[in-house]
């Protein structure tokens, strides 16, 4: 086995942990290779060079979309595989009823024996990597193995990745082992496939040792470990410990004409809407909206008496269909160039396309499996969860505090999901505890994002039902807990982009027209938009949120407003019955709520 890069140099010195780590890694997994990440723009260039000789990367047409790239995976690899996905508590109590469970010592016997020569044949790239600014307080470090070039490149975007996030480790920063393969070692002389995977596949998260293994895929979040796995579910964990909060949720800032600037955090299921909103281009005049991030915050107490939250990563990995001049300009330029796409279709020109890109599709395009493709075809050309993986720093929009070490205060936290009816298109919550309800009782129609039904409508709370690494009930205590650490929690909203009318249309317009809820959001904030009370908490009162001008009658807004007792009523016994699963952890302020709710539904409040 040969090892490139020299373990130590004097810009490079390899902490011994991390060494005795690797090398037994190597033991059992078997590479051909070690290579250390330096993250280096060289290192890259030449990881891509590889990729594109092996077949992975296909590089796009440099005039039209330069620096950028096409991956198409194994169809067998396309989304995350929840029911893959495992967190070992030592206890299975600890896990929960959310989580898949198995016992840490039979779980490492298992992985032992799938790790044993997985990467024969194959290079070991180490993956130093930062969650949060290099340095930052609030940052945390982690260490990743993987035989995936592809990985390695995606962490290189993901991710502070490299020997500055080495050197804090070497100074003694706490660091989370993720050990990656993709499970498809190769004999003497065989030839590779463009994307090795395996069929078996295995997400394991060991919360208390805070380490994490993963086998078989090379997909988002299945591979790139440095987000869901660590920045979620450990993460998860680490805050349970230290008092902070993991979430899968945007974080952005918006700006009202007047020059108030507020920061909100908004948790939506996987393919609900986070980049979009992330990413919004304001239909009303005046109004600015900047991005911090599209997938994940950490918020914890800050010295100020505030929350404050940070955006951990560094790059978006993002849905592709669906992203148009129309519904995300600003998501369009930021794909201009330096963009690796995945599953997306390919034009005859050498530029990418995906349903939702432009009106029509092009006369003839090569399908995300390769295949030609014509708009007669039965399939879509990109796949529904294709994505695009680009750094945040191109994001024409990123705001200029979005790597603020110590993080943002945050104003307001939002809950949203896709809800064909019932839930109205934006209602505050009447305080934290009754905000913490609704962000437990989330429930959301299933996405392309993960195998699985789509459309089927299901419980997400808190947008983490496939992120969270402890026993979900317990992630609701620590919200409470952090936000009744503050003296002046933020406030709480729920909104639904997704609420449909008669013959299945959206009721309300989406993308920019979303300003106008948070301009409503803002007013509640400064006092100016005294809304109305209803069961859900308060709905914004006739005149507060310009609908006409966003295209909605006032019938349809009736429609996307409207507040059913009797369906919400038979709803929140459902909700009652969720709750029962999870206990007997449910904190006693997210029931006292329901309770509250059911009086409000039942009394015609
Ligand atoms: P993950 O990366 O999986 O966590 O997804 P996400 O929450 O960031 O979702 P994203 O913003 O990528 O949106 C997913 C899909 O929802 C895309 O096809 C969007 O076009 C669509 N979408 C986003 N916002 C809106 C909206 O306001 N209205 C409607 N109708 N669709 C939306
Ligand atoms: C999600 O599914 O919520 C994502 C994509 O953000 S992945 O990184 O694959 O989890
Ligand atoms: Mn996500």
């Amino acid at each position: 086995m040969t090892v490139t890069a020299p373990p130590v140099t004097s810009s490079f010195a390899v902490p011994r942990d991390v060494a005795e780590w690797v090398d037994r890694i190597a033991d059992l997994a078997q590479p051909r290779d070690i290579v250390w990440c330096s993250g280096s723009l060289p290192e890259r260039r030449h990881l891509i060079e590889e990729l594109v000789e092996a077949g992975t990367l296909i590089p796009l047409n440099p005039d039209l979309r330069p620096n950028s790239y096409l991956a198409r995976s194994n169809p067998q690899d396309v989304a995350r595989v929840e029911s893959r996905t495992f967190v070992c508590t030592p206890r299975e109590e600890d896990a929960g009823p959310t989580n898949n469970w198995r016992e840490p010592l039979a779980m490492r016997e298992e992985l032992r024996s799938l790790f044993e020569g997985a990467m024969r044949g194959r290079t070991m790239y180490v993956v130093p990597f930062a969650m949060g600014p290099v340095g930052g307080p609030l940052t945390r470090y982690g260490v990743q193995v993987t035989d995936s070039p592809y990985v390695v490149v995606s962490m290189g975007i993901m991710t502070r990745m490299g020997a500055p996030a080495l050197s804090r480790i070497a100074e003694g920063a706490a660091w989370v082992p993720a050990v990656h393969s993709v499970g498809a070692p190769l004999g003497y002389g065989e030839t590779d496939v463009p994307w090795p995977c395996n069929p078996t596949k295995y997400i394991v998260q060991f919360p208390a040792t805070r380490e994490i293994w993963s086998f078989g895929s090379a997909y988002g979040g299945n591979a790139i470990l440095a987000k869901k796995a660590f920045a979620l579910r450990i993460a998860s964990a680490l805050g349970h410990d230290e008092g902070w909060l993991a979430a899968h949720m945007l974080l952005l800032k918006v700006t009202s004409p007047q020059g108030t600037a507020r920061h909100i955090a908004a948790a939506f299921p996987s393919a609900c809407g986070k980049t979009n909103f992330a990413m919004l281009r304001p239909t009303l005049p005046g109004w600015k909206v900047e991005t911090l991030g599209d997938d994940i915050v950490w918020i914890g107490p800050g010295s100020d008496g505030r929350l404050r939250a940070i955006n951990p990563e560094a790059g978006f990995f993002g849905v592709a269909p669906g992203t148009s001049r129309e519904t995300n300009p600003v998501a369009i330029d930021m794909l201009a160039r330096d963009t690796i796409f995945t599953n997306v279709a390919l034009t005859d020109d050498g530029d990418v396309w995906w349903e939702g890109l432009t009106p029509s599709a092009p006369d003839h395009l090569i399908d995300w499996q390769g295949r030609d493709w014509t708009p007669s075809s039965p399939e879509p050309a990109a796949h529904p969860n294709s994505r695009f993986t680009v750094a945040a720093q191109n994001c024409p929009t990123i705001a200029d505090d979005w790597d603020a070490p110590e993080g943002v205060p945050l104003d307001a936290v939002v809950f949203g999901g896709r809800r064909a009816s019932n839930v109205p298109l934006v209602a505050q919550a009447n305080s934290w505890e009754h905000g913490m309800l609704i962000g437990a009782t989330l429930s959301s129609e299933q996405t392309a994002a993960a195998e699985g039904t789509v459309g089927a409508l299901r419980r997400d709370p808190f947008a983490m039902l496939p992120f969270c690494g402890l026993h979900m009930a317990d992630h609701w205590a620590d919200w409470l807990a952090v936000g009744s650490s503050v003296a002046n929690p933020p406030a709480v909203f729920q909104v639904n982009w997704f609420r449909k009318g008669r013959g299945g249309r959206f009721l309300w317009p989406g993308f920019g027209e979303n300003i106008r809820v948070l301009a409503w959001m803002l007013g509640r904030l400064d006092g100016t938009a005294p809304g109305v009370d209803s069961p859900l908490g308060t709905l914004p009162a006739e005149g507060e949120l310009d609908y006409l001008s966003a295209g909605v009658s006032g019938e349809e807004w009736g429609e996307l407003m409207s507040v059913d007792r009797r369906a919400l009523f038979a709803e929140s016994d459902d909700t009652e019955r969720y709750l029962s699963t999870f206990s007997p952890r449910v904190p006693v302020a997210i029931y006292a709520q329901l309770r509250q709710l059911r009086v409000r539904l039942a009394s015609g409040e």
